[in-house]
């Protein structure tokens, strides 16, 4: 039975949805999962308990993070191992990874809507589990427009309107494609700007912003749904 299949996945892996709202970070391997849970939690990849980034497959075991300074006591942030790989197949991924188990899935989508992210959605809707896409690594995909010469100066302005666009493309892609998916959630950000956002350097430098502060509120008012988290 459903109910005694997530209590299971949670005592397996320690999910606590007594005291805590548990997030997963989940999807492609190297779409960005563990650096926007640093950023999330306002620490770089340096920080001594920051989530382990690298260019190579990186992250192997599922482990979750809090905040360091406290600041939502009751929030974890659960680190999963990308899929795709010969490890982490993605066949199975949802199942092999317990997914079901989090209060809140967050699938990091690749530069387009995947086979394997539609399945991971389509699995938590059937659980009736909250989840959204977050296509990261936005910063990157300017930098690749800027060195083809496909655009010239960069300005929020700018960037403004290639979200729209990209916007646009994933809902029209969904919509076709996938149209039982069509309330999920997407948000585009890169995890530089929104690290810059949560430790107050907005101006920084030259980092353009693209959804990051929506996404920061979608994840603290699904956090705020969880009936013992008090903020
Ligand atoms: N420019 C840029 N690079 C990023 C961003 N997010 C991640 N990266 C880089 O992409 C690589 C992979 O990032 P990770 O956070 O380790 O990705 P992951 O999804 O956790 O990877 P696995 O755990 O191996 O599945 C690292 O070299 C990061 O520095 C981003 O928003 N912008
Ligand atoms: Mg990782």
């Amino acid at each position: 039975d459903y109910n005694e299949f997530v209590q299971k996945a949670r005592k397996t892996l320690g999910v606590d949805v007594d005291s805590f709202y548990n997030f997963a970070f989940a999807g492609h391997v190297k779409a960005g999962k563990s650096s926007l849970i640093n950023s999330i939690r306002g620490i770089t990849k340096n920080h001594p308990d920051a989530a382990p980034v690298g260019v190579t497959e990186c992250t192997q075991e599922i482990k979750f993070y809090t905040f360091p300074d406290k600041k939502f006591p009751n929030v974890r942030f659960y680190d999963i191992p990308g899929s795709g790989t010969m490890r982490h197949t993605s066949k199975n991924y949802y199942n092999d990874k317990m997914l079901h188990a989090f209060n809140c899935l967050i699938i990091l989508v690749q530069n387009t809507l995947c086979e394997e992210e539609v399945l991971f959605a389509k699995t938590a809707l059937n659980y009736n589990q909250p989840v959204v896409f977050v296509r990261s690594r936005c910063d990157s995909d300017l930098d690749s427009l800027e060195k083809n010469g496909e655009i010239e100066e960069r300005t929020q302005e700018m960037v403004n309107q290639l979200i729209s666009k990209l916007a646009q493309v994933y809902a029209k892609e969904v919509e076709t494609r996938a149209p039982e998916l069509k309330h999920v959630p997407c948000f585009f950000v890169s995890s530089i700007s929104l690290r810059n956002l949560v430790s107050g350097k907005f101006n920084s430098g030259n980092t353009f912003y693209y959804q990051e502060a929506k996404f920061l509120e979608y994840l603290t008012l699904q956090s705020r749904h969880g009936k013992n988290v008090v903020n």
